[in-house]
């Protein structure tokens, strides 16, 4: 499978690792929108929110963990921040690895 996360998972391509677990990847945006701005994703490869299955029950339970972890790890757990999964065409979704945006370090909009 061509998928640029999965190679990021592997090792094939570099990243800004933050954290990793079993079951979870976490990295740094090599795009950031705000002062920090990391992604959480899933080892195994699920397209979006809309292919999650009643088996990732664990997975996404973890998921969340490993927010919690970057929110600790990056300093944004006092001030806040925000968790953001965009799907498909109108969600502007552009990697097709089910990924969870985690921004903050800045006072954010509604409208970022
Ligand atoms: P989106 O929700 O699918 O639009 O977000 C994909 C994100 O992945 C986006 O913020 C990119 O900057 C980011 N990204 C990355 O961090 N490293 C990469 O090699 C690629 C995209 I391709």
């Amino acid at each position: 499978m061509d998928c640029i996360f999965c190679k990021i998972i592997a090792g094939e391509i570099p990243s800004k690792k933050i954290y990793e677990d079993e079951h979870v990847f976490a990295f740094h945006d090599i795009n950031p929108i705000a002062p920090v701005h990391a992604l959480v994703i899933p080892k195994k490869h699920i397209r979006n929110v809309l292919e999650i299955a009643p088996e990732d029950s664990e997975t996404l339970l973890k998921i969340h963990q490993g927010i919690q972890h970057v929110a600790r790890e990056l300093g944004v757990d006092q001030s806040g921040f925000r968790v953001i999964t965009n799907t498909g065409e109108h969600g502007q979704q552009t990697v097709f690895h089910l990924h969870y945006h985690v921004v903050g370090g800045r006072q954010l909009k509604w409208d970022m």
